[in-house]
């Protein structure tokens, strides 16, 4: 089967405070409400993403960690109880996910084709992570399309930032080189923040957005930078920048999602459209949707 495409991508970020402000039946504490900013433009996001009727999700998390190359989701479907490490009083998500496979395997193959480490993740037992699980539900609550889920390889930390940068790059190109093979409609999903600087200590009330505010002047002004070239089209100058603003915003962005994200758009020119800009925890995030169709419209 050939003529796939990627159809859109999205800076999808992932903190769990997001899931834990809906209070959707799978996750378990209760909230009053919260950060309803970036939660209304996820909506929107969503809404104008899901119209694309895309036949797969694919994500790529910082939070599934893996020291050796590049693995995938790849058993049918997955069911357990995802726990945030760092925020169990937030994020304690039932989860039931179905996979790609197939999509999984042809991305896998292309890695192994560039010649970077790559495995496919075949137990069925396998937690996965809260990264992966709120970018998907954020954009997808209905949870009625398949995923493939992509984790970060940790070459930005081993092998320094420009190396895992240009690492990064090539998984982007083979993950859109097996879409196209595919036959398949899909969405790319970058589950990261941009700065991410954030507090040390959780407020009382989790979510008392009188806490929540910027936490560093000159890392807002590197996130706003960045938004300004998604905005013009200019993903390139983006790029150029991006492993400079990763170490001086010290940035999720090192666990390498947008470089993925990019390359594997192939260098959008045409604007994005950014649905939100806020603060969690300090840490900024951005919901951002590049696609062709909204564009053309
Ligand atoms: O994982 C995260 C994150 N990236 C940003 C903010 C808050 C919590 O968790
Ligand atoms: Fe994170």
């Amino acid at each position: 089967m050939a003529g796939g495409q990627i159809v859109a991508g999205a800076l999808a970020p992932h903190p769990p405070h997001l899931v834990y402000a809906d209070n959707p039946p799978q996750n378990e504490p209760r909230s009053e409400c919260g950060w309803e900013v970036l939660r209304w433009g996820y909506e929107r996001c969503s809404k104008s993403i899901l119209d694309l009727k895309p036949d797969v999700l694919i994500v790529h998390s910082p939070h599934w960690k893996t020291a050796q190359g590049h693995h995938l989701l790849a058993v049918d479907h997955f069911e357990g109880l995802s726990v945030d490490p760092i925020f169990p009083n937030l994020f304690r998500f039932n989860y039931s996910i179905d996979v790609d496979v197939e999509l999984a395997e042809a991305i896998h193959g292309e890695i192994a084709e560039r010649g970077l480490v790559t495995k496919l993740m075949r137990n069925p037992d396998f937690r996965v992570d809260y990264g992966t699980i709120a970018s998907c539900h954020l954009m997808n609550p209905a949870w009625d399309i398949p995923i493939v889920g992509i984790s970060s390889n940790q070459a930005f930390f081993t092998h320094g930032d420009d190396a895992g940068h240009e690492e990064m790059i090539l998984l982007g190109e083979a993950t859109r080189a097996a879409v196209q093979a595919s036959g398949r409609r899909a969405v790319c999903l970058a589950s990261c923040s941009l700065s991410h600087r954030h507090f040390t200590s959780e407020p009382e009330i989790p979510e008392d957005m009188s806490k929540e505010h910027v936490y560093h002047h000159g890392q807002y002004l590197w996130d706003m930078r960045m938004l300004g070239h998604m905005r013009e089209g200019h993903s390139r100058q983006m790029m150029d920048e991006l492993v400079d603003f990763t170490q001086q915003a010290t940035s999720e962005t090192k666990d390498g999602s947008l470089s993925w994200l990019i390359a594997a758009l192939d260098y959008p020119d045409y604007p994005a459209e950014v649905h939100a800009y806020g603060n969690v925890i300090g840490t900024g995030n951005a919901v951002v949707e590049w696609n062709p169709a909204r564009v053309e419209a």
